[in-house]
């Protein structure tokens, strides 16, 4: 059962374009081998199309016992959790009980030292609080291990950011910070008087019958079949640290979410075509804004877009938490989606080969004079230099 306030609306009309796209399954390989090659020990991706699932799997999702990685392999999805809360919190605004433009302070008195602060800054990015994230893991393992069994109140994190200096006026410009998911749990847990934990559950995992995705803060271990996760440290030629087992108390709302390529896959269709939110909460959501100046990556409400190069537009988000990568996006209408996993981290060509993934699946078949004509009919950059970089989370 969905919630009695949620919505559910007509898909888009797939552009024809979009549907007659096969992905590049040879091409989908070679990415995955790029990406164990750049330090992964283990990658997968799992396409969801008209002709059905397609998986590829490189390399292993345990390196002690050599197990080969699985497309059903459970894992820690990072980031991709902001579009948990997202939907969450946008669920609590088709129900009244949290406006978009209203002050973070007017639901949690006294949090924020700038009453002009509202719940939308938060889940744009705009609003200014600093991601302490940055200075835990300045040095990546000694802040990993520092935090890994360590439990945090909301208030502490909170707490973490405002002992640093704002970033920006609020509302002025993006800058990505895990803070602000923060407060969003904290919006959440005000309005319901639970914890996010039960809706997640009561919201998205029950209705959309998401059996292998869980948010078990403060517990340690990914149960079930799973990719155990494996740290790079700063040292090049450095040992791998296994990461698997951590509270990921240092995100929680932000970023503590597990579940699997299938689940992923399933929550991003749903979501763009209409069957978590209502039709003006979902057009909010996709309401996007540059994030860099390739004019290709864009931020809705806890929402990416990516503009590939063969046109077509994807929505979702990407993850990094210690010891996993991962990117998860569905066309408009929900009619395909990719989910790619490499159970590494701190390994930024890593991150950058298996962002690959994305053109392999939704651009297909590489077809360069195709491709260079269009692009550059959109006004796109061919692959510039910034638009290899890998985002956070
Ligand atoms: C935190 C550091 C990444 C990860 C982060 N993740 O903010 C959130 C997100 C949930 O946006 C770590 N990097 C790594 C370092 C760099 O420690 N010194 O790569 O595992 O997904």
């Amino acid at each position: 059962m969905l919630p009695a306030t949620a919505a559910h609306a007509a898909p888009a009309a797939p552009s024809a374009a979009q549907t007659t796209v096969a992905p590049d399954l040879d091409a989908l390989t070679q990415v995955l081998r790029s990406t164990t090659a750049a330090g992964a020990p283990g990658a997968m991706a799992r396409f969801t199309g008209p002709d059905g699932v397609q998986t590829r799997v490189e390399g292993v999702r345990d390196r002690t016992t050599g197990a080969a990685m699985d497309p059903r392999a459970r894992f820690r999805i990072g980031s991709v959790t902001k579009t948990f809360s997202s939907v969450v919190l946008l669920q609590l605004v088709d129900e009244g009980r949290i406006q978009l433009d209203t002050p973070v302070n007017s639901y949690l008195p006294g949090l924020l030292p700038d009453d002009r602060i509202t719940v939308r800054h938060l889940l744009t990015h705009r609003s200014g609080l600093a991601d302490y994230t940055n200075a835990m893991f300045e040095k990546t393992v000694p802040g990993f291990e520092a935090v890994r069994n360590k439990v945090f109140t909301y208030r502490e994190l909170v707490g973490l950011s405002l002992a640093e200096p704002r970033t920006t006026e609020p509302g002025v410009e993006y800058k990505y910070s895990n803070t602000n998911f923060v407060v969003v749990g904290m919006l959440i847990e005000k309005a319901t008087g639970k914890p996010v934990a039960k809706a997640y559950e009561r919201r998205i995992f029950k209705p959309l019958g998401l059996r292998n995705t869980s948010y078990v803060h403060p517990d340690t271990a990914i149960k079930g079949l799973h990719a155990n996760g494996y740290l790079h440290p700063d040292e090049e030629g450095g040992p791998l640290v296994d990461s698997t087992e951590q509270t990921v108390s240092w995100a929680q709302s932000a970023g503590a979410v597990i579940s699997n390529a299938a689940d992923l896959s399933t929550f991003m269709s749903a979501l763009v075509s209409g069957k978590l939110l209502r039709p003006g909460t979902l057009d909010a959501m996709l309401t996007m804004t540059p994030t860099d100046a390739t004019n290709t990556r864009f931020y809705g409400l806890g929402l990416r877009r990516y503009d590939l190069s063969c046109g077509t537009q994807v929505y979702g988000h990407t993850g990094t938490v210690q010891g996993f990568y991962t990117y998860s996006f569905t066309t408009r209408d929900g009619s395909r989606a990719l989910t790619a996993m490499a159970n590494t981290s701190n390994r930024g060509q890593a991150n950058t080969a298996l962002g690959g993934t994305l053109e392999a699946a939704f651009c297909g078949k590489p077809t360069p004079a195709k491709a260079t004509a269009k692009a550059a009919a959109r006004g796109f950059a061919l692959a510039p230099a910034e638009a290899d970089l890998p985002e956070r989370g």
